[in-house]
């Protein structure tokens, strides 16, 4: 299967606009890897397929995570939104045949983050924030940090992720809350 091959799959399962910024991500993280030195055809392939079932039914959504001997802790299973990378990430190994784990990780966590990512993780974590067509308030900021420190990206996509759930009194997963920590504890660490 060529890259091509997986836009196809891909394109047939959203909407347009999700399509693009399917293609924008997995473009951005081949940028990025190449800039931090990640392996740049995985990159491509992780941001091609990271929304791949952002648009399938729940139900089938759990279906694939159930097929793929996932077991969701009571928190995830009442996120809604955070199923699309679980699931995502179960519909690339179970249907595409993937196996590589840092693609199915990086998928898996696209959207929390969590402690201990792998640069692979960090470059599509930041990819899905700086994709060409985003135009948050704040993506500007955001492109400049991805550009300069790849860590400290991470730390300020994870404090908005935070922000923006809080105020609106949401649950927040435990694996953004732990990456947060282990990015803020560096920075507050880091020598001068
Ligand atoms: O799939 P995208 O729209 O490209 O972006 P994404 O995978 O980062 O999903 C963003 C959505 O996920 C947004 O509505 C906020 C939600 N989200 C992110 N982190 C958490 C979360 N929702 C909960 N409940 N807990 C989280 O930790
Ligand atoms: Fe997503
Ligand atoms: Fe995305």
């Amino acid at each position: 299967m060529t890259i091509k091959d997986y836009e196809m799959i891909i394109g047939e399962r959203m909407k347009a606009a999700r399509f693009r910024h399917s293609k924008n991500v997995a473009k951005e993280a081949v940028r990025l890897a190449k800039k931090y030195g990640a392996d740049a055809e995985k990159a491509e392939l992780a941001g091609i397929l990271h929304d791949a079932t952002k648009e399938t039914p729940e139900d089938e959504q759990m279906e694939l995570i159930r097929r793929a001997g996932i077991v969701l802790s009571p928190l995830e299973s009442s996120s809604h939104k955070l199923w699309h990378a679980i699931s995502g990430s179960a519909f690339v190994k179970v249907e595409l045949g993937i196996d590589d784990k840092e693609i199915l990780d990086a998928i898996r966590y696209h959207t929390t983050g969590r402690a201990g990512m792998t640069l692979l993780d960090k470059v599509l974590f930041i990819a899905d924030f700086t994709s060409a067509e985003r135009d948050y308030e704040g993506v500007e900021k955001m492109r400049k940090l991805a550009d300069k420190n790849l860590d400290e990206a991470c730390l300020e996509g994870m404090a908005f992720t935070i922000s923006d759930l809080s105020v609106r009194y949401q649950t927040i997963a435990p694996d953004t809350f732990e990456g947060y920590n282990e990015f803020a504890y560096l920075k507050l660490t880091k020598k001068k």
